[in-house]
């Protein structure tokens, strides 16, 4: 039968990864061609992508991919790269995670009131979001000499194509994207003297991006002509595209260093109680909306990892198992949470300042942080469901995460409801199948995701244990 194979670029906050997918009827196979790790450098101006790194690591990952009938790339969302006049890259794109942003916002809601924001845009408040990065460098010589503004996964097709786009369910991360249009928030920018034209053109999932440049093919020892197309760049969003949900009433959690936890909606919802609870309305596929709530996922993990030395997971988690369920919980939500260093002390400083038990080993550690997330998980699965007025009966738990059977047990505790955990590859799939069905290949959002019931493996985590724990958790962390 007629197989394709299409490349998968998908860059995580700690790791970057080439996936082949191979697609063909009812059939959907995904390898993995080139892993390595994407390591944040401080230098003295802050905190920095090594992005040239991630390119020569898309470049050698193409290389052991082979040949491909496509290419696609996602990453984490809302930083970027600006260009000069000559194309050229201005310095190294500024991490999320940098302080430049701490307390940028306030002196942009002095211009448009938070709450015109959320109605514009329906983007959850995070100081990261690019509208507050961009006003942390309105006055920088860099800003100012730069004619062009690209998001990662914009900018690594840029440098294998020449050419240049803005894909839209990134580009709604930017919080400058009305969500009811899904085109620019031109009044927003206005009022912000954000200039638009620093964006290339929007593009949507699905449309050409260009075709691999001849200098790209000789060093990937590719065959052209070999077509980028575009996803759903953000990898949250091809991480939704590929829940292998049937119909409507399901929740998922999207579990990698954050936890992403919602809805997948028609339309936003921007009401003055959505925007209090802190809930986002991101562009997906498809004109549907990604309805959701950040939480601080396994990021409290990784951070904790290596501060204690980078130990054995699975024996960790092991321990973490038999620690008492519940003793002291913290608010995985809380932005104090977002900058690197010194984990394990932050968490149990989280636990004394609330008055609970304080976790000393690193079993204690990380029990409490798995109870926080399933709590916080808990938390954003019922708010969603009450904001959005849209009842589920399933949570799906996909990417990293979906491994780490204590995660997903606590969570099927903590909301309630079954977990479907899989596929742990949820970005690289959803990317392997915008791009399938870009080729007539794989059907739409439906089509896609029973291939994926069809091929990938799932399992099942049955809620259990005492509800009222979880109910009085969150009241204890609530009145702290
Ligand atoms: C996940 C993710 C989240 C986004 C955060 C920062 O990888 O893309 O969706 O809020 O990273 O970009």
């Amino acid at each position: 039968a007629d197989v394709r194979a299409y490349a998968a670029v998908d860059l995580g906050a700690s790791s970057g990864r080439i996936m082949v997918g191979r697609v063909g009827p009812g059939s959907l196979e995904l390898t993995e061609a080139h892993r390595f790790p994407n390591r944040p450098v401080r230098v003295p101006e802050g905190l920095r992508w090594d992005v040239l790194g991630l390119y020569a690591g898309v470049l050698d990952g193409l290389r052991a991919a082979g040949p491909v009938d496509s290419v696609g790339i996602d990453s984490w969302a809302v930083d970027y790269g600006l260009l000069d006049a000559d194309g050229a890259l201005l310095g190294n794109p500024v991490h999320y995670r940098d302080a430049r942003t701490d307390g940028v916002a306030r002196t942009v809601w002095e211009t448009v009131p938070t709450d015109e924001l959320y109605a514009a845009t329906g983007l959850q408040y995070a100081p990261f979001n690019t509208l507050y990065q961009l006003a942390a460098a309105r006055n920088s010589v860099q800003l100012a000499q730069a004619e062009r503004l690209l998001l990662i996964p914009d900018l690594m097709a840029y440098w294998l194509t020449g050419e240049q786009g803005t894909e839209l369910t990134n580009a709604s991360t930017t919080q400058l994207i009305d969500p009811r249009t899904r085109d620019w928030a031109y009044g927003v920018a206005d009022r912000l003297g954000v200039d638009l034209s620093l964006f290339a053109p929007l593009r949507s999932p699905g449309d050409p991006a260009g075709l691999l440049r001849a200098e790209v093919l000789e060093e990937t020892g590719l065959t052209g002509p070999v077509p980028v197309t575009a996803v759903g760049s953000h990898d949250t969003a091809s991480a939704v595209a590929a829940v292998p949900a049937e119909g409507e009433r399901f929740a998922y959690i999207c579990t990698g260093t954050w936890s992403l936890a919602g809805l997948e909606l028609r339309a936003p919802v921007l009401t003055e109680e959505s925007r209090a609870a802190n809930f986002t309305n991101e562009l997906g596929l498809d004109g549907t909306v990604r309805y959701l709530r950040n939480i601080m996922g396994l990021w409290l993990l990784q951070e904790c990892l290596r501060a204690w030395g980078d130990p054995e997971l699975d024996e960790l988690l092991r321990e973490a198992a038999r620690v008492p369920a519940l003793r002291s919980v913290v608010d995985a939500g809380d932005a104090a949470f977002l900058a690197p260093g010194r984990m394990p002390e932050r968490i149990a400083g989280a636990c004394r300042a609330s008055g609970q038990p304080v976790p000393e080993t690193p079993a204690e550690i990380t029990r409490c942080i798995l109870d926080s997330l399933a709590l916080a998980h808990r938390r954003a699965v019922l708010d969603a469901q009450h904001l959005a007025g849209h009842p589920v009966d399933v949570v799906h738990v996909v990417g990293g995460g979906a491994r780490n059977a204590l995660l997903c047990r606590l969570t099927a505790d903590a909301c309630g409801l079954p977990v479907v955990a899989g596929p742990a590859e949820a970005a690289a799939l959803g990317n392997v199948l915008v791009q399938a069905r870009a080729h007539g290949l794989a059907g739409d959002l439906d089509g896609g995701r029973r291939l994926l019931r069809r091929t990938q493996p799932l399992a099942r985590y049955e809620p259990g244990g005492d509800r009222a724990r979880w109910a009085a958790a969150e009241a204890r962390l609530a009145r702290s």
